[in-house]
């Protein structure tokens, strides 16, 4: 089924057969009080206002019957894919691997690494687990999306100018046409939530396309619906 969604700096085809929704380190370490943004000095609840709107693209995403990918940014119990230049990295108030309210930080298999309840996974649907920002970077995130046969990503996730910046940077240089949604992202900055949206359209789309929930969510409805105005 084709469709098209309205984006910036212009509107994109889609083949939604060939379009996946990624959604980017929706996680309790990142989203939630005494994870590791948190550690880091941010103040967390900046990132709940993307919860509502990625949930609304997740739900129709599903109903669209496209292919779902959660990612989680996280290390193993004994730390042997986390370079010591990122564990020693600045002056959070507790390190990655420290224990914290909600389990070891940034650890795969502790409450703080999982998925926030509101998005989390289904049952059958990719969840890559990642040790660096970007999604690409020591996982099998390219392999399954070339058997899926994708060829464009809808995004959300956070932060916007890290893990969002990062893996739709790597996804452009493989070849895919990522299309970030605004609003189903967001930064412990906005500044940088709205500078790091402005470099990926930037010069005619130089890494992707910007759009929003909402237009996300006119480009998945059935195509009976599409025309009737709500
Ligand atoms: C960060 C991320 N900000 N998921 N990770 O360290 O953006």
């Amino acid at each position: 089924m084709r469709a098209t969604i309205h984006a910036e700096p212009e509107a994109v085809a889609l083949d939604l057969a060939r379009t996946a929704l990624i959604v980017i380190d929706m996680q309790r370490d990142f989203l939630e009080p005494g994870g590791f943004g948190e550690t880091l000095g941010n103040d967390v609840s900046l990132l709940g206002a993307a919860v509502a709107p990625c949930k609304a693209v997740l739900d129709a995403a599903r109903a669209a019957g496209l292919l779902v990918i959660h990612t989680r940014e996280g290390h193993r119990p004994d730390l042997s894919d986390a370079p010591k230049a990122k564990i020693e990295r600045g002056h959070p108030s507790m390190r990655i691997g420290a224990p914290g309210p909600m389990g070891r930080i940034l650890i795969r298999g502790e409450p703080g690494h999982d998925i926030i309840p509101e998005l989390y996974p289904l049952e059958g649907e990719p969840v890559i687990d990642k040790p660096g920002k970007g999604a690409f970077y020591a996982t099998d995130l390219d392999a399954l999306l070339r058997n899926f046969g994708i060829q464009h990503l809808l995004v959300c996730g956070v932060t916007t100018e890290v893990c969002v910046n990062t893996t739709v940077r790597e996804a452009n240089d493989r070849g895919y046409r990522c299309v970030v949604l605004a609003d189903c992202c967001a930064s412990y900055f906005p500044e940088f939530h709205a500078i790091g949206l402005a470099m990926i359209k930037a010069q005619g789309a130089i890494f992707g396309w910007v759009s929003d929930s909402s237009a996300a969510l006119a480009a998945l409805k059935p195509p009976a619906l599409r025309l009737v105005k709500s």
